[in-house]
């Protein structure tokens, strides 16, 4: 009974727990650091997308790359966050689903990262999957099913 039953969820559409792209704060891979680093902290996210202009995903981009790079061995190198760009520093090593994935494979994808990346049949960022959207479902999911099971 209760395998059929975590089988079912795992099998669900992830499309309720995506935060679309326009709701997304993001950065293009041609922007200086300076300019991601003001969209960071604006935001208050500590890491977001890297999309160019036809909304194709090429990264990450967070905070800690960015103070990483502007730092020298003896101080820090202000004058870099206008000169450098996003491309060069963002991770490319994205967690990333298609949009008519399912829940299990959005839920193993974040296990090692705070969001995954969610795209469209052709390849367009569609939007984002938090970890804490997954995990709050699950703990509702496991919550109901103790009660309907009384243990
Ligand atoms: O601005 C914020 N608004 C709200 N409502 N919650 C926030 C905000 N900033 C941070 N939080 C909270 C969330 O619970 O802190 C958590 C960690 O944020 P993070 O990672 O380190 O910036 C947030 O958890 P979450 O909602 O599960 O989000 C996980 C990660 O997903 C965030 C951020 O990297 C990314 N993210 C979430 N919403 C985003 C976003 N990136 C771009 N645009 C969005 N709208």
């Amino acid at each position: 009974m209760q395998s059929t039953e975590n089988k079912s969820i795992l099998d669900e559409s992830i499309l309720k727990f995506i935060i679309s792209v326009d709701n997304v704060a993001h950065v293009q891979p041609e922007n200086n650091l300076e300019h991601a680093l003001l969209i960071l902290i604006k935001s208050g996210y500590t890491a977001i997308p890297v999309l160019d202009t036809n909304y194709k995903l090429h990264g990450i981009i967070s905070k800690a790359q960015i103070l990483d790079s502007v730092l020298g061995l003896e101080h820090i190198e202000p004058e870099l966050l206008e000169t450098m760009k996003v491309a060069e520093i963002m991770a490319t090593d994205v967690a990333r689903v298609k949009k008519t994935d399912r829940f299990e494979k959005a839920l193993s994808r974040s296990i090692n990262h705070p969001f995954v990346c969610v795209e469209d049949e052709d390849g367009s960022f569609f939007g984002i999957i938090t970890r804490s959207k997954l995990l709050a479902y699950v703990n509702g999911y496991l919550h109901e099913q103790r009660k309907n099971n009384n243990y």
